[in-house]
């Protein structure tokens, strides 16, 4: 086959537990993002290659076809929208949960709406339309979990896993939201161009993630 194949992905734990999966489908990545600076990684498969970028950048790459397939969290998806992608294929990789949590006292009762601070401004705002409450959300970029130790908010949005970190910081989970594990997205271009080989990727990244759990 002459054509190319990339498939973009974020280092870190997204990384880590997509290597199994992609090995499974006969890709190994020749270097490690890790210690490597390259942001384009050969594999074995001459015609294969990995971007390495930010995990939000993503679906980004996958819509505009800067890559065929990519490996991006929900939230990410969730924010970004669905915008030239099919999400063919959940991977149950990098799993926890999308929560609010807040300190353990009562909600202060702002006068006014309560403000919410959070990555995640679309789901926030999703979530609490559905909840029917009028909220302020104030969108930051990380360390969420500061905001209302220092008053900035009552609440947070925030991807919760063992919990560690908001204990750590006097924070409580107080509602969840949705449950988050690593998507499998392919642009639909790719999708129709590539699409035996394509399916192929899925079919044996598909029996590995079965076989796994
Ligand atoms: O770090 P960067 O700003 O580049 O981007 P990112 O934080 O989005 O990337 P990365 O690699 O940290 O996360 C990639 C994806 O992993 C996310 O989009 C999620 O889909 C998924 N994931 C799974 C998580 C977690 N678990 C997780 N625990 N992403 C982040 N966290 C953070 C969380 O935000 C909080 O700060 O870990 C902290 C909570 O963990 P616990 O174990 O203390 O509860
Ligand atoms: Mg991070």
């Amino acid at each position: 086959m002459n054509q190319q194949l990339t498939i973009a992905l974020s280092k870190g734990r997204i990384f880590e537990q997509s290597l199994p999966l992609l090995a499974a489908a006969g890709v190994q990545p020749q270097e490690d993002p890790e210690t490597s600076r390259k942001l384009i990684l050969d594999t074995n498969r001459p015609e294969v290659k990995l971007v390495i970028i930010r995990a939000s950048d993503v679906p980004t790459y996958v819509q505009y076809g800067a890559a065929d397939i990519g490996i991006a969290g929900k939230d990410v998806l969730l924010e970004h929208g669905g915008d030239g992608l099919y999400e063919p294929l959940d991977l149950r990789i990098a799993r926890c949960r999308m929560m609010v949590a807040g300190m353990p006292e009562a909600v202060r009762q702002r006068p006014g709406r309560l403000r919410i601070a959070t990555k995640y401004v679309r789901c926030a705002e999703r979530y609490f339309a559905t909840q029917g409450k009028q909220v302020e959300i104030i969108k930051l970029y990380g360390s969420m979990e500061l905001a209302p130790l220092v008053g900035l908010s009552d609440l947070i949005v925030d991807l919760v896993e063992s919990g560690n970190t908001l204990k750590a910081n006097g924070l409580v989970p107080l509602e969840h939201i949705c449950d988050i594990s690593s998507r499998l997205i392919v642009n639909k271009a790719s999708w129709k161009m590539k699409h035996e080989w394509v399916m192929q990727l899925i079919n044996d990244i598909r029996t590995a993630v079965e076989a796994d759990s």
